[in-house]
């Protein structure tokens, strides 16, 4: 890493909570910067897209939006959705045209129990998690494609076609993707989810292909699991899963209910990757809007925080990485929790403790 080196972000608060959490990793990684006698710092670059964007130009964001992302080094994301705005055009205008335009096809969803923190899982048992979900990301139930009013039998009779695209190349990048990730972990197992007893084109590519890369991998254990049996296992069975590979949709549900079991989807951090690296990741949490909470100060920022973690080890600063996590896991420690966790601290509150907890 050379000296004063500055980093382009480009932040998209976007909706809700999202202003609210973005902030906050904002304030974490200034404090950061503050701290680094000039080693490293962040030019940021604020973006006002989302629902409020949509109500005065009619888009999420304007037409040559991704050509101003493409030459910052990261995009720190925050939350897409708003009641004013269809949820469908509120998440394929912002979100999801980021992540299709900038090929980021593998979405990194970490799962982790915090120290002080009760959760479902928790309560039951002492059971430690640690995984991580491999969601693939351009494709799969979120490839758009389909129609509606496709007959003309009038009111009640309307018919509707989504299909779902798995193409060979994208299976087995994602895969190779997820065996990688073992093989770095103490736990070297990949665990990949289908529906494809069920799905009987698309996902039994997505399994023929999981079985052709697992052969290039004999040094990491392997399972297929329906996606009804993989939601049950992670209740009953957390300690048997590493990493997790799945289809968009499954993923995404699978991520949910990993991070709830570990107490709340405001812990949750992702990173959206482009892996080689032409055009700029996104990092983000892994929770919406929260349309409920939203303004009250209240919201949890430790997801955006850890995604700001997770956005320091892709440029390369794995240490200051490190600090962050570490800051967290004091923080929750000390009990300084937001109301989704037990606790009745502020996002300001809990913010303002990770960046005291930050080792020098
Ligand atoms: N920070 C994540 C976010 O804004 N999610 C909104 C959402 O509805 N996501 C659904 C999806 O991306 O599948």
């Amino acid at each position: 890493m050379s000296n004063q080196h500055r980093f382009r972000i480009a932040a998209i608060p976007a909706d809700g909570v999202g202003r609210e959490v973005v902030a906050a990793g904002r304030d974490v990684l200034d404090a950061l910067e503050a701290r680094s006698g000039g080693r490293f710092g962040f030019h940021w670059e604020e973006f006002p897209w989302g629902s409020d964007y949509y109500a005065e130009h009619g888009v999420m964001m304007p037409d040559d939006g991704l050509e101003k992302l493409r030459n910052f080094d990261a995009i720190y994301f925050g939350a897409v959705g708003w009641p004013t705005v269809a949820d469908h055009i509120s998440l394929w205008g912002l979100r999801l045209r980021i992540c299709q335009g900038f090929d980021h096809w593998a979405n990194v969803r970490p799962v982790n129990f915090l120290p002080g923190i009760t959760s479902p899982l928790r309560k039951a048992d002492t059971v430690e998690l640690d995984w991580v979900v491999v969601r693939e990301n351009t494709e799969g139930e979120y490839a758009g494609l389909g129609g509606r009013n496709l007959s003309a039998r009038g009111a009640g009779g309307e018919v509707a076609v989504q299909s779902a695209l798995f193409t060979e190349v994208g299976c087995e990048r994602i895969m190779r993707f997820a065996f990688d990730l073992a093989r770095t972990r103490t736990r070297k197992k990949v665990a990949s989810v289908t529906k494809s007893n069920a799905q009987q084109y698309g996902m039994v590519l997505w399994d023929d292909t999981f079985r052709r890369v697992a052969a290039d991998y004999p040094d990491v254990e392997t399972e297929s699991v329906l996606v009804d049996a993989m939601a049950a296992k992670f209740v009953l069975h957390p300690e048997d899963l590493s990493v997790v590979v799945a289809s968009n949709l499954n993923a995404d549900i699978l991520s949910d209910l990993g991070s709830a079991l570990a107490g709340s989807l405001g812990l949750a951090p992702s990173a959206n990757l482009n892996p080689e690296r032409r055009y700029p990741s996104m990092f983000e949490p892994v929770h919406g809007s929260a349309p409920d909470i939203a303004g009250m100060g209240i919201c949890n920022p430790i997801g955006a925080i850890g995604s700001a973690a997770m956005m320091l080890t892709h440029l390369g600063l794995p240490d200051e990485a490190k600090k962050i996590n570490a800051a967290i896991e004091a923080t929750t420690a000390q009990g300084l929790l937001t109301r989704d966790i037990g606790g009745n601290a502020s996002t300001k509150a809990v913010t303002e403790a990770i960046i005291k907890n930050l080792p020098d």
